[in-house]
């Protein structure tokens, strides 16, 4: 694969969504051809699937494996309408989280069985994976914190696992944290409580790092 895939973990409120903006801005002023993308959604279907796993009342009582698989089917369509296609013609891909989310969450979170996890992703991405993850590490309190913040400016309530307990989101955070010491070479762990543009400039030493082979 030509391009440059690089995704964003981490537990709630950690930044990603900003700083994955802002990395992408940075890039294309670069010159650098980008495509910067979410899940879940991204494409029409995954963001109808996006609603039904954080918004719709219906979903109250969903499962753990069926939640499992609406982020999965997500995943198969964005990968395949719009990661792979951009990979292939050589463009820098961002995407703000990926499979690592489905381990920390519905595997250390939700207690699903890990390795029945991983063999679901690799059916969903048909084995693509990131050239380097970034891992936006905080604690869960200041990750709610702002949160809350953001929320209150935006005049919106938690979604639906935003709401779960403390301890859920503390062995998410756990999980990402072992998954990244599992796989050293594709994950760097970001500390996300430095202020706005130290955190930034972390993420861009590290892809300025990665910069080499991608074509402008
Ligand atoms: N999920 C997802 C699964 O369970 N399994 C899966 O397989 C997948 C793919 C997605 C949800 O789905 C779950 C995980 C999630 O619960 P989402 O709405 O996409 O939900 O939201 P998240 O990805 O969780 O993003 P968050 O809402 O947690 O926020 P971000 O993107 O981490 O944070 P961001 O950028 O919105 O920043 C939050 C606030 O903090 C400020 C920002 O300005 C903002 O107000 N901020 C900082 N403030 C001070 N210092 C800094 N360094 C700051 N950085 C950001």
């Amino acid at each position: 694969m030509k391009g440059l895939f690089i995704t964003f973990e981490g537990p709630e409120g950690g930044g990603k969504s900003t700083h994955a903006a802002r990395l992408a801005l940075r890039l294309r002023d670069l010159g650098y051809d980008v495509v910067a993308t979410r899940e879940p959604g991204g494409t029409p279907a995954g963001e109808a699937i996006r609603n039904v796993i954080q918004h719709d009342q219906r979903s109250a009582n969903l499962s753990s494996e069926t939640e499992t698989l609406l982020f999965l089917a997500s995943r198969a369509q964005l990968v395949r309408s719009i990661i792979l296609p951009a990979l292939k013609k050589g463009c820098c891909v961002i995407c703000d989280r990926f499979t690592d989310s489905t381990i920390a969450y519905q595997g250390y979170g939700r207690g699903l069985d890990i390795q029945s996890l991983f063999r679901l992703n690799k059916f969903a991405t048909g084995e693509s994976v990131p050239d380097l993850t970034l891992l936006l590490d905080l604690d869960v309190k200041s990750g709610f914190m702002r949160l809350r913040e953001r929320n209150r400016k935006n005049n919106a309530g938690h979604d639906r696992i935003e709401r779960e307990s403390m301890m859920f989101h503390e062995k998410v955070r756990r999980g990402y944290l072992k998954l990244a010491g599992k796989w050293p070479r594709r994950f760097r762990i970001i500390d996300a409580a430095q202020s706005m543009k130290q955190v930034e400039e972390s993420i861009w030493a590290v892809v300025c790092k990665r910069l080499g082979r991608l074509s402008r």
